[in-house]
């Protein structure tokens, strides 16, 4: 299997997050993504590829204009106001308050056009996420060409990104723009089936009232975990995407017999679903030493998944999401890749 990966996508390195209540050293750095490649290669799992420019015409077919503006224009404005490092925000437009008009001053900005204060937005966080949105395109453009199956090693990640909003570590929704790139490219249905620890809400999101796009994820309970505010059970899509959504929430602490009850329970919509295409939002963070997650997949497991999703018999794109357990993040990947190729 290929892999797609820029170097330009390690320019985002943050220092440090807002979780947990506080400043803590920040998870999603640039050695995820090194310590993925260096597996690939050191198992022979195939060439890694460098992503074409795919411009901003993919990423406007998902996203709003104005974020897309706002992301651009982002250094320039906290510079401007007298600021240099990585921006947070700390006021939102919850309930009753106004979108518009927009504010003038960059930190009613980045609330505008956030939904957490988890998220370290700095000078090369839009150039990295569009480097990583390439990677998922050309992925999607190798599969849509005849190749069963190719990796993005995406990061930045994407799908707690939504059309006009960023967080969760994620500004541009690397599967998202990849699913609607393969409709526009000629695929009729779409599934998007997002196995990471946490619920894809901006991939949902993005998708709800549609019907040629299936997204399902399996992921921890909100009502115990990030992102709290979207991904329960009840939520089936609307308009005419009702029945086009899938969410499998499953308690803390599940582990592989629990997690694959659920994967096969989404494997058989899938079916009924008969994509063209398959993209997986592939997070490892359901792996058990994951340090932010609490879901029990040991590192076999994910060879099992891998061979699971082949069953499928689908062209399939994996796009990578979360994991933040470095040192196992390779082995954990590859497996999943590897997994696949032999299942
Ligand atoms: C792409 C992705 O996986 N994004 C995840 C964003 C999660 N951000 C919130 C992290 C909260 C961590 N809480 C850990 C509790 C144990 N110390
Ligand atoms: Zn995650």
């Amino acid at each position: 299997m290929k892999t797609v990966f820029s170097p330009g996508q390690l320019a985002h390195d943050p220092k440090h997050e807002i979780s947990d209540g506080e400043l803590r050293p920040a998870v999603e750095i640039p050695a995820r993504a090194e310590m993925v490649r260096a597996r690939i290669l050191e198992t022979e799992l195939g060439e890694v590829l460098t992503p074409e420019d795919f411009g901003r015409g993919p990423l406007a077919r998902v996203h709003d204009g104005d974020y897309l503006d706002f992301l651009d224009s982002f250094w320039t404005r906290w510079t401007n106001a007298g600021r240099g490092g990585e921006a947070f925000p700390f006021v939102w437009p919850v309930r009753g308050l106004s979108l518009e008009p927009k504010p003038d001053h960059i930190d009613g900005l980045l609330g505008r056009y956030s939904f957490d204060a988890g998220t370290p937005l700095g000078q090369y966080s839009f150039a990295a996420a569009r480097a990583s949105a390439n990677s998922a395109l050309t992925a999607a453009r190798l599969v849509a060409g005849g190749e069963r199956s190719a990796f993005a090693l995406c990061r930045p990640p994407g799908h707690h990104a939504a059309a006009g909003y960023y967080g969760g570590y994620c500004f541009l929704n690397n599967a998202a723009i990849a699913g609607q790139w393969l409709r526009d490219a000629g695929a009729e249905r779409v599934a998007i089936l997002d196995v990471d620890y946490h619920h894809g809400n901006g991939t949902q999101s993005i998708f709800y009232e549609r019907s040629d796009v299936l997204f399902l994820s399996i992921h921890a309970d909100p009502r115990e975990e990030y992102p709290y505010f979207l991904g329960h059970a009840g939520e089936t899509g609307a308009a005419a995407g009702e029945g086009y959504n899938a969410n499998y929430p499953l308690a803390l602490g599940a582990d592989w017999e629990t997690w694959s009850n659920a994967l096969a329970a989404a494997m058989a919509r899938i079916r009924d679903f008969a994509p063209d295409t398959l993209v997986i939002s592939l997070g490892l963070d359901a792996y058990e030493k994951d340090p932010i997650s609490r879901f029990r997949l040991a590192s076999e497991d994910f060879t099992r998944m891998g061979a699971a999703l082949a069953g499928l018999g689908l062209p399939t794109v994996f796009v990578m999401e979360g994991g933040y357990a470095v040192e196992a993040l390779g082995v954990n990947c590859v497996n999943t890749l590897a997994g696949f190729e032999g299942g």
